[in-house]
């Protein structure tokens, strides 16, 4: 399976973040990319190669221009604002009964008006690094469009919780849905299966009314975890896409058994929707050991989860999301990787 990596990611890289009520360490860090790299590597997994650059219309099909521009141009305006310091924080967003329909001039109402948490800071080199992660996404699903089998995107920045016109959850550009919507230009019907331990809010959002392309999550229950607001088994899309987006709740404490039933009745569902190509949004964070998530996955059971999806008909495209446990978080995605080359 061939591998696409930029090093650009390396320009995202924040000391902090807010998360539980306060101000903590990142752990959405660069060795997170560097790890999986190296883990591929010494795996022998195949050919790593550089991304292409993204087509500027494509990411504006997925992403409103108005918010790529801002992203584009944020950082300068944070210097212009005379601001020293290495990040940057929204702290004020508008919420129902406040005017959604402008973006404001000054730095920090657009910051709000952009973005939908507190949890993720913009740093010098957010924007290149970024696009260089949707970058990565759209060339891995160029090699399904040429005929790959399978292949791997090691993206970081992660993409599945940016929205059409927002950032939050360590993520600016939805990858995933950027590789899907490059399927989508290739005539294909895709399917998008989300295995993050966060419900996929962007990806969700961006398809909620499209039936061209089936989202299938598997992640905690928005009651008790992360991003609270949407991932409820009552949301199946509108319009069109009533009845292609599919969400698998889980409790906190979900280990391999209760797991893999909900992958299951996921791949089930994207079955029955026939696609031409699936996409997979990896998250490691199911592991046991994550730092931030509550599920049980074992390392072996990773390799259970890439056997699996290794009998998926179609050609499978893997999108790297989450996983925040950085010594192991290599060896788990090799594991997936691996296994569904080897069954
Ligand atoms: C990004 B991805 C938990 C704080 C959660 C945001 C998590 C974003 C996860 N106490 N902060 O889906 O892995
Ligand atoms: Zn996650």
């Amino acid at each position: 399976m061939k591998t696409v990596f930029s090093p650009a990611h390396a320009r995202h890289h924040p000391h902090h973040e807010i998360s539980d009520g306060t101000l903590k360490p990142a752990v959405e860090i660069p060795s997170r990319a560097e790890m999986v790299l190296a883990a591929i590597e010494a795996a022998g997994l195949g050919e790593i190669l550089p991304p292409e650059p993204i087509d500027r219309a494509l990411l504006e099909r997925i992403h409103d221009p108005a918010y790529v521009a801002f992203l584009e141009t944020v950082w300068d305006a944070h210097r212009a604002a005379g601001r020293a310091e290495d990040e940057a924080f929204p702290f004020v967003w508008p919420t129902p009964g406040l005017r959604p329909d402008r973006a404001p001039r000054h730095l920090d109402g657009r910051m709000g008006f952009y973005s939908f948490d507190a949890g993720t800071p913009l740093t010098a080199g957010t924007f290149e690094a970024a696009l260089a992660s949707a970058s990565v996404a759209v060339t891995g699903a160029g090699l399904i469009a040429a005929g790959e089998r399978s292949a791997f995107a090691l993206c970081r920045p992660p993409g599945h919780h940016a929205m059409a016109d927002r950032y939050g959850g360590y993520c600016f550009f939805n990858n995933a849905a950027l590789a899907a919507e490059r399927l989508v230009a290739d005539g294909r019907r895709v399917a998008i299966l989300d295995v993050d331990y966060h419900h996929g809010n962007g990806t969700q959002a961006i398809f909620y009314d499209r039936g061209d392309v089936h989202v299938v999550s598997i992640h905690a229950d928005p009651d008790d975890e992360y991003p609270y607001f949407l991932g409820h088994a009552d949301e199946i899309g509108e319009g069109h896409g009533e009845g292609a987006n599919l969400n698998l709740p889980l409790a906190l404490g979900a280990d391999w058994p209760v797991w893999s039933q909900a992958l299951e009745i996921a791949l089930g569902s994207i079955e029955r929707h026939r696609p031409d190509a699936v996409v997979v949004s990896l998250g490691l964070d199911p592991y046991e050991a994550d730092p931030i998530s509550h599920f049980r996955l074992t390392s072996d059971d990773f390799s259970r989860l890439g056997a699996r999806l290794g009998r998926i008909e179609c050609p499978v495209l893997f999108v790297l999301e989450g996983g925040y446990a950085v010594e192991a978080l290599g060896a788990n995605c090799a594991a997936v990787l691996t296994a569904f080359e080897g069954g």
